[in-house]
């Protein structure tokens, strides 16, 4: 068993002053059972918590650390842009240089604003297509989380699911009268939506790979079939690869899966760790922004010169290395094959999920293509194996509505000890 004795005095203390004793719901264990771990350090592929145990870790700060924990590059580049302060409020030369190359990676973007969180992103661009289109609803589907906005908290996954709030209280009426949701993966559905609200649909919205109800890919042709629909309809289809962008692809899972949206929103990876999010698209709808355009949007702290350096020195590295992509596939590929064969020595039937280095291991026998499937799964279970494999050195995302993310640190040391720490975790909770 670890001794987490400073990690438990710390949540003590913490729960006296910060709501749950932490500053986003996931991460307070509930859906797992114990106490969080408080982390005090990182590098590569490991975290240390702050009572010295140290884990392989595939939460990857939720995504961003795709490289792994305190990467040189981006370090020297923080630590370059610190000396001449930490803000300004006033346009600077690097964010020109970083929409100039989100643009370059990402070809459906032509024109890009800087925010600070993916939630920024998301609640800027809905607004955005309300304006351009001048309608007033938006559709998305149940189990995609795009943040925390009023809009989206309507079957939301994530830690809306996990804390089982999918619709939360302090949403108005109004507000939910205004978001339409189809199961993920189900054309049909969404024209049935669409065709009752004719002209009055402003976009669509999705992870065009879900990584907020677990790892949920898109079936063959839905993404395509959602395209069609938005071009026939004037709709503008909005992908949010605040997860994918950058991850699946340099282009993010437009590239990797081929189809264009409108608008992209963008996170986690964008910032290199640091707090960024992003929105952009086609010229003529980000031309709608202010000052340009009638749709307001800003932020005292949006391109801060700090995180864009960051952001920076990680789009930089990514887009400097051609083989990367390959090697972050073949390390997941490892781990999942892994998985597979240790679920069939043990005779079980659990499902598992991949694309590019997002996975998950879903605790039921059903094939998971939406939320009603993903909810099938054992969460008590997983909750157990999740203990099972902390306690054999592996920190997975503590719920099992989370993809699993892998970085570049992980060698082979790493994928083993993860493989075989899953086949003793899985024994110790089917108890076999
Ligand atoms: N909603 C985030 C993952 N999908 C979790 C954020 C966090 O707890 O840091």
């Amino acid at each position: 068993m670890l001794k987490t004795d400073q990690s438990q005095q710390l949540f003590q203390d913490a729960q006296e002053y910060i709501p749950g004793g932490v500053n986003s719901p996931v991460r307070a264990f509930k859906a797992v059972g114990g106490n969080p771990l408080f982390i005090k350090s990182a590098k590569g592929a490991y975290v240390e918590d702050a009572d010295g145990n140290r884990y392989v870790e595939l939460i990857n700060s939720w995504g961003p650390m795709i490289l792994g924990h305190a990467n040189p590059h981006i370090q020297s580049a923080v630590q370059e842009a610190i000396g001449n302060s930490l803000s300004f409020g006033a346009p600077t030369e690097r964010e020109v240089d970083i929409a100039r190359l989100i643009t370059s990676m990402v070809p459906s973007i032509d024109k890009v604003r800087m925010v600070n969180s993916g939630t920024e992103a998301t609640m800027s661009a809905a607004r955005l297509a309300r304006g351009y289109t001048g309608r007033e609803k938006i559709l998305k589907f149940s189990g995609c989380y795009h943040g925390h906005g009023d809009s989206f908290l309507i079957a939301a996954g994530s830690g809306a699911a996990t804390m089982g709030v999918p619709d939360s209280p302090g949403v108005t009426k109004g507000t939910a009268l205004d978001t339409l949701t189809a199961p993920f993966n189900d054309l049909e559905a969404v024209k049935e939506l669409v065709k009752a609200n004719k002209d009055n649909v402003a976009a669509i919205i999705l992870e065009p790979v879900a990584g907020n109800m677990g790892c949920v890919l898109p079936k063959e042709g839905f993404l395509e079939g959602l395209r069609q629909l938005c071009t026939d309809e004037g709709i503008v289809l909005i992908f949010d690869e605040v997860m994918t962008g950058f991850r699946l692809a340099p282009g993010g899972a437009q590239e990797l899966l081929g189809v264009e949206p409108d608008m992209t929103t963008l996170g986690k990876i964008i910032g290199g760790g640091m707090p960024v999010g992003a929105y952009g698209g086609r010229k003529e709808i980000m031309e709608f922004v202010s000052p340009m355009g009638p749709v307001y949007q800003a932020g005292t702290l949006s391109g801060n010169p700090i995180a864009m350096s960051a952001g920076l020195a990680m789009l930089n590295q990514l887009n400097g290395d051609s083989d990367l992509y390959e090697r972050l596939e073949r390390k997941t590929g490892r781990i999942v094959k892994g998985i597979r064969e240790n679920l069939q020595k043990l005779g079980l039937n659990y499902t598992t999920t991949h694309i590019g280095s997002m996975f998950c291991l879903f605790f039921t026998d059903q094939e998971v293509h939406n939320f009603e499937t993903a909810k099938t799964c054992d969460t008590a279970k997983f909750g157990k194996y999740f203990r099972a494999m902390l306690n054999r050195g592996i920190y997975l995302a503590p719920s099992q509505f989370e993809a699993l993310f892998v970085s570049d640190a992980l060698d082979d040391i790493e994928i083993e000890k993860i493989v075989r720490a899953n086949y003793e975790s899985l024994k110790e909770v089917e108890g076999l």
